[in-house]
C-alpha cells in the first residue's frame, strides 16, 4: 500500500487555521474559537477552522447587505459579471490537484474520481451561469382591463440581495458551486456557510473566487456550527434568501427560522430513493447499475439509490448479483487509490449507519451482504451492506441512512411497485431498468420523485432541474430554474 504524502501546498494552507472571509478580509474568529478538522479516512486533526461568532456573522450579513445596496456586484454589466464566473471555473481547473487532495482529505473522497469528476463538473458550473448572466429576461406584456388608451408594461427579473447559502458536507465543493454560480449570476451578493466537517474546499473556493475579480463584500464566508451561526444566518432580517442542502430535519427549522422577515427559502433535502428492475431488464447492466447508485460516495449522496424493487422473476438473481458485487468491492482511506469505496464522514455518523443496519436485522431482514464494520487505519468504514426480503414496517426501508446500505424487495406488477415506490415521506429521486420504453415512461409519470432516471442512476447536468418532491425539498437546483429563484420579479405598467 502506498502511504499518503500531503503536498507541500496544502501542507503550508493546513498549518494555519482556516479563516473566516468578511467584506474581502480573512480573520479569525472574534472571540479566536477555533473548531477541529478530521481526516474520516484516519480519524486524525488535519486542521483546525475558524469558529464564527454572532458577531462574526453580523459583520458578515452586514457585509452582504452593504455591497448589495452600493451595487458592486449587481450594477456590472451582465457580460462582465459572466467573465468572473467564467475566470472562476478556469481558475478552478487550474487548481484542480490542490482542490482534490482538499476534498479528499475532509470529505474522504477518492483524488482521483475527484480530480476528473467534481472538479471539472464544479467548473463547468460556474461556466453554465456565467452563459446565464446575459440571458437574464423580463417580458412585455399587453393590458386588456383599459381600452382605447396606450400603455408599456414589462416585467423585470431583479437579484433578490442578500442570499445565505448553507451547504453539506456529502459535496462540500459541487454543492457549494451549485448555490454561489446562480447566486453571482442574478446579481446577488452572499454569505456561504460550509459544514462543520468540510471547510478547506471553500475557503479554497473562495480566494479563487476573488482572484478572478469577485468584488469584496460580495462572497463572505462563514465557518462554524449550523446550529449557532447558520440559525442566525436563517432568521437574519437582512438576509433575503436562505439556499439549504442537509436533512429533511434541519430543513423544517430553516422554515421556521426564515418566518421573520419571510425570506425566500429553498431546500434541497433527503431522499430514500428507489431503483425498480423489471423482468425485462438488460440485467447485467441492471445490476452493476444498482450497486453504483447506492455504493458511490459509500452512499452519502442525496439521490443515492437506497431502495431496490426487483420483480419477482428475477429477484434471487438481481440479489445475488448485487450482493456479489459488495462483497467484491475493497474499501479503505481515500488517501490511498485503488479502493472502490472510502470512509464515512464521522464516528457518530458511522455509528448511526450501523445502528440502523442493527434495527433491519432485528427486523427481519436478510444480510445478503456487508453489515460489519471495518476497522482500518483509525478511519470511519463500513461494509458495503445488502439487506433483502425487507418490507415496509421496516426502519431501515422508510428512514434515510446515508450510507452504504441497500433494501431489496420483490414485486410482481406495475401498479404494486408504483404504490410500493411512492411510499415514502421522501420524493427526491428514482430510476427505472427496462427495455419497454412504454412501461419505462409510464413509470417515470407515476412516481412523485423530481428527477428519474431511465437505465441509469445519478447523471447529473447542469441543464438539469435538481430538487425533490414531498419532504424532498422546495425549489430546484441546476438549469435556469435555479437561477430564477436568486430573483425577484417585477411588473411595471406605464401609461403613455
Ligand atoms: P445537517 O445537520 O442538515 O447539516 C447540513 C448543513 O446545515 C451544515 O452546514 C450544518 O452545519 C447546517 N446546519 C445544521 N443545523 C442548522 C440550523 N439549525 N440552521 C442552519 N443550518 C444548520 O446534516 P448533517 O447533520 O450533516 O447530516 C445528518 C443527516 O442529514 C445525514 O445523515 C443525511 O441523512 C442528511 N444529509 C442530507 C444531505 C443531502 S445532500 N440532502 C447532505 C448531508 C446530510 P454543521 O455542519 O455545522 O452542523
Amino acid at each position: 500500500m502506498m502511504t499518503y504524502s500531503m503536498s507541500p501546498k496544502v501542507k503550508q494552507r493546513l498549518a494555519q487555521p482556516q479563516r473566516l472571509l468578511i467584506d474581502g478580509q480573512w480573520s479569525l474568529a472574534s472571540d479566536g474559537r477555533v473548531s477541529e478538522v478530521f481526516n474520516p479516512s484516519s480519524g486524525e486533526v488535519i486542521a483546525t477552522a475558524a469558529k464564527a461568532s454572532a458577531s462574526d456573522t453580523e459583520r458578515a450579513v452586514a457585509a452582504a447587505r452593504r455591497s448589495f445596496d452600493a451595487g458592486n456586484w449587481a450594477r456590472l454589466t451582465p457580460a462582465q459579471r459572466g467573465k468572473i464566473l467564467w475566470r472562476i471555473g478556469d481558475l478552478l481547473e487550474q487548481y484542480g490537484d490542490e482542490m482534490a487532495e482538499l476534498e479528499m482529505l475532509d470529505a474522504g473522497k477518492p483524488f482521483s474520481g475527484t480530480r476528473h469528476g467534481e472538479i471539472p463538473f464544479a467548473a463547468d458550473c460556474f461556466r453554465y451561469y456565467a452563459g446565464w448572466c446575459t440571458k437574464i429576461e423580463g417580458a412585455t406584456k399587453q393590458l386588456s382591463t383599459v381600452p382605447d388608451q396606450d400603455f408599456h408594461i414589462y416585467t423585470r427579473r431583479e437579484p433578490i440581495g442578500v442570499a445565505a447559502l448553507i451547504v453539506p458536507w456529502n459535496g462540500p465543493l459541487v454543492q457549494a458551486a451549485w448555490k454561489i454560480a446562480p447566486a453571482l449570476a442574478a446579481g446577488c451578493s452572499c454569505v456561504v456557510k460550509p459544514a462543520t466537517q468540510t471547510p478547506l474546499s471553500t475557503v479554497c473556493l473562495a480566494e479563487l473566487m476573488l482572484e478572478a475579480g469577485v468584488p469584496a463584500g460580495v462572497i463572505n464566508i462563514l465557518l462554524g456550527s449550523g446550529s449557532s451561526i447558520g440559525q442566525l444566518l436563517a432568521e437574519h432580517p437582512s438576509v433575503d434568501k436562505v439556499s439549504f442542502t442537509g436533512s429533511t430535519e434541519v430543513g423544517k427549522r430553516i422554515i421556521d427560522a426564515a418566518k421573520g422577515n419571510l425570506k425566500k427559502v429553498s431546500l434541497e433535502l433527503g431522499g430514500k430513493s428507489p431503483m425498480i428492475i423489471y423482468e425485462d431488464a438488460n440485467l447485467d447492466e441492471a445490476i452493476d447499475g444498482a450497486a453504483r447508485a447506492i455504493f458511490s460516495h459509500a452512499g452519502q449522496v442525496c439521490v443515492a439509490g437506497s431502495r431496490l424493487y426487483v420483480h419477482e422473476s428475477i429477484y434471487e438473481r438481481v440479489v445475488q448479483g448485487v450482493a456479489d458485487i459488495a462483497s467484491r468491492m475493497t474499501v479503505g482511506p481515500a488517501t490511498e487509490p485503488g479502493f472502490d469505496m472510502g470512509p464515512l464522514i464521522s464516528k457518530g455518523h458511522l455509528n448511526s449507519v450501523f445502528q440502523k443496519v442493527e434495527a433491519g436485522r432485528a427486523e427481519g431482514a436478510r444480510v445478503a451482504a456487508g453489515g460489519q464494520l471495518i476497522n482500518k487505519s483509525g478511519g470511519y468504514f463500513m461494509q458495503p451492506t445488502v439487506l433483502a426480503d425487507t418490507d415496509h414496517s421496516m426502519s431501515v426501508v422508510n428512514e434515510e441512512i446515508f450510507g452504504p446500505v441497500l433494501v431489496v424487495m420483490p414485486f410482481k406488477t406495475m401498479e404494486e411497485v408504483v404504490a410500493m415506490a411512492n411510499d415514502s415521506q421522501y420524493g427526491l429521486a428514482a430510476s427505472i431498468w427496462t427495455q419497454d420504453i412504454s412501461k419505462a415512461h409510464k413509470t417515470a409519470a407515476a412516481i412523485k420523485a423530481g428527477i428519474l432516471w431511465i437505465n441509469c442512476h445519478a447523471i447529473p447536468d447542469m441543464a438539469v432541474p435538481f430538487g425533490g418532491y414531498k419532504q424532498s425539498g422546495w425549489g430546484r437546483e441546476n438549469g435556469y430554474e435555479a437561477l430564477l429563484q436568486y430573483t425577484e420579479l417585477k411588473s411595471v405598467i406605464a401609461k403613455l
